[in-house]
């Protein structure tokens, strides 16, 4: 036998374990025992939480509301000390080693269930997937009647892979409610995905109320009109609709507690110094011409970028000192990608200053203006994250990187000591097609089926475990030029965002495509319970 054959039949005994039997969780479990028999849960199932810890009672809270909906029980919530824990409970306890943050232990015997974990995040863990142990209809946000709400007795035990589990969206290109953000947590939480970049500054669309600077959204949240149809399709047509929106400091800070309790940190994304014509629009003197121009109509990459003033790089501090105050996040996202340099190129203004900083270049211009973000980051506590073209030029040591042209950015980047994640436009951009471009709706372009987007494998066989170390984690993009619905948005991020949630939780020799691609024909009745509007599977 070949030494492929061998590998290939150790995956094969793991992989056929009867924990996946009968038991289809996405993103699977590190190890799941199944045994004989189940515990059904009914109108006189009761939720008790370990005393003193009052984590876990707002999360007994959390379970009930979840579990309600759907059975119509009440689900009595007591403290442990207080409860009769002998039958027909859930617990949820605390697990005194130190198993890792997100790790959680979940049993289930013909009496009751027990969920127990080191800290709150796995507590939240283990009932996503209790839910998922459930009937799919248990996410199902309406009464539904005469289903046995039967668990599988089991044993498992599971933890992350990843520490960052994430997904971008991008709400500048269009702007989306708030309902459909919340909607889109929900959906993450339930595939223990725990980050959410929102992209909220570009070229079409500036979309936080910043209270310094008000014409930002009164003149950048708003386009006149957008491109119809593939932008690069000549002639090009527009729609003649005014498009916009924003949020409010209070929306952002309802969005934000709401995110917290599901356990998702949201990462602000304020783009710089390229992508910033809409704040150009709002504010002439921000740009390098002095002309004032529109808030962008059309998508692609646009020369009209920050200018390097002194009283530019103040501005954008200002802007992000009020970020700081609105998002908890350590990480806070500064774009720096596709900058083009035409303008500092032909700038009186960007020449001196390079000559007045004794720089070498346009390149250690953004450098240097990357650097200046990096430190105001770093003093008040918090560390920058951008696209892999703040590498070119140099990069101080704290920045990390998301490699977002290949992994090629992430693997310098690791190399030279930076941390790394993983966003490659070969496997993570959600926004490209997954199927026949003739049979799909209209997208950017690429060819992003779901198999290639599982395949992806986000450290390389040749790192070594220090380089290894670097690499937090990964993350799905949905850019929006051609996403403008809320219905579209769903049809694009799932299930493939399903496939990067189980590169990001469970260990590679656990991942195995024809299994995951098995497990989805039930997950996709809770996408449906869900009323989450995922695209079909080929079979
Ligand atoms: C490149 S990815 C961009 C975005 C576009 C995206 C479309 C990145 C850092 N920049 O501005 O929306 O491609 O796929």
């Amino acid at each position: 036998m070949r030494p492929g054959h061998l590998l290939c039949a150790a995956v094969m005994a793991a992989l056929s374990q009867p924990a996946t039997a009968d038991v289809h969780i996405v993103p699977r479990p590190a190890s799941v025992e199944l045994s004989k028999g189940q515990f059904r849960v009914n109108e006189d199932t009761a939720i008790a939480f370990e005393s003193g810890w009052p984590e876990a009672k707002a999360l007994a809270a959390y379970l009930q509301s979840v579990l309600q909906p759907a059975t119509g029980f009440a689900f009595r919530v007591s403290p442990l000390d207080k409860a009769d824990v002998s039958a027909n409970t859930i617990v949820l306890a605390r697990l005194t080693q130190d198993a890792g943050a997100e790790a959680y232990e979940l049993q289930v015997d013909s009496g009751g269930i027990r969920i127990a974990a080191p800290q709150a995040a796995g507590l939240f863990y283990g009932i996503q997937t209790l839910r998922q142990l459930l009937p799919p209809a248990i996410l199902s946000d309406a009464l539904v009647e005469s289903v046995p709400w039967d668990v599988a007795c089991v044993n498992i035990e599971d933890r992350p892979r990843f520490a960052w589990r994430g997904m971008l969206l991008d709400v500048s290109r269009h702007f989306m409610s708030m309902e459909t953000l919340k909607k889109c947590i929900d959906t993450l939480a339930l595939h223990k995905m725990n980050s959410l970049q929102l992209h909220l500054t570009d070229d079409q669309g500036w979309r936080i109320e910043i209270k310094k600077y008000p014409k930002l959204t009164e003149v950048g949240a708003w386009r006149e009109e957008t491109v119809i149809g593939h932008a690069s399709k000549k002639p090009v047509k527009y729609d003649g609709k005014r498009h916009g929106g924003f949020y409010t400091q209070d929306d952002i800070r309802e969005l934000v507690a709401y995110a917290q309790e599901r356990f998702v940190n949201i990462v602000p994304e304020i783009e710089m110094p390229g992508h910033a014509q809409a704040a150009i629009a709002a504010y002439p003197e921000l740009g390098n011409t002095g002309e004032t121009l529109p808030v962008h109509t059309t998508w692609g990459v646009n020369e009209n970028i920050f200018n390097a003033e002194e009283s530019t790089i103040l501005f954008l501090q200002d802007v992000l000192e009020e970020v700081l105050d609105l998002f908890p996040s350590t990480y806070i996202h500064i774009g720096g990608d596709e900058a083009v340099k035409k303008q500092w190129k032909l700038s009186p203004a960007a020449q001196a200053r390079i000559k007045e900083l004794g720089l070498k270049d346009e390149n250690e211009l953004q450098s240097y203006f990357i650097r200046r973000m990096d430190t105001f980051l770093t003093e008040r506590g918090r560390r920058l994250v951008g696209w892999d073209e703040i590498l070119e030029g140099g990069l101080a040591k704290g920045a990390t990187v998301m490699s977002w042209r290949g992994v090629k950015g992430g693997v310098a980047a690791a190399r030279a000591g930076h941390d790394v994640v993983m966003a490659p436009n070969t496997h993570t951009y959600f926004d490209y097609y997954q199927g026949d471009p003739a049979l799909e709706p209209l997208a950017i372009g690429g060819n992003l089926p779901l198999d290639r987007v599982y395949r992806f494998r986000p450290i390389r066989s040749t790192f070594s475990e220090e380089e290894a170390a670097h690499i937090l984690g990964v993350q799905g993009q949905l850019w929006t030029e051609y996403i403008a619905t809320p219905d579209y948005l769903e049809y694009m991020a799932w299930p493939r965002m399903c496939a990067l949630a189980e590169i990001a939780w469970t260990p590679q020799d656990l991942r195995e495509y024809a299994d995951f691609r098995q497990r989805l024909d039930t997950h996709t009745q809770r996408l449906d319970a869900m009323k989450v509007n995922y695209r079909k599977l080929d079979d």
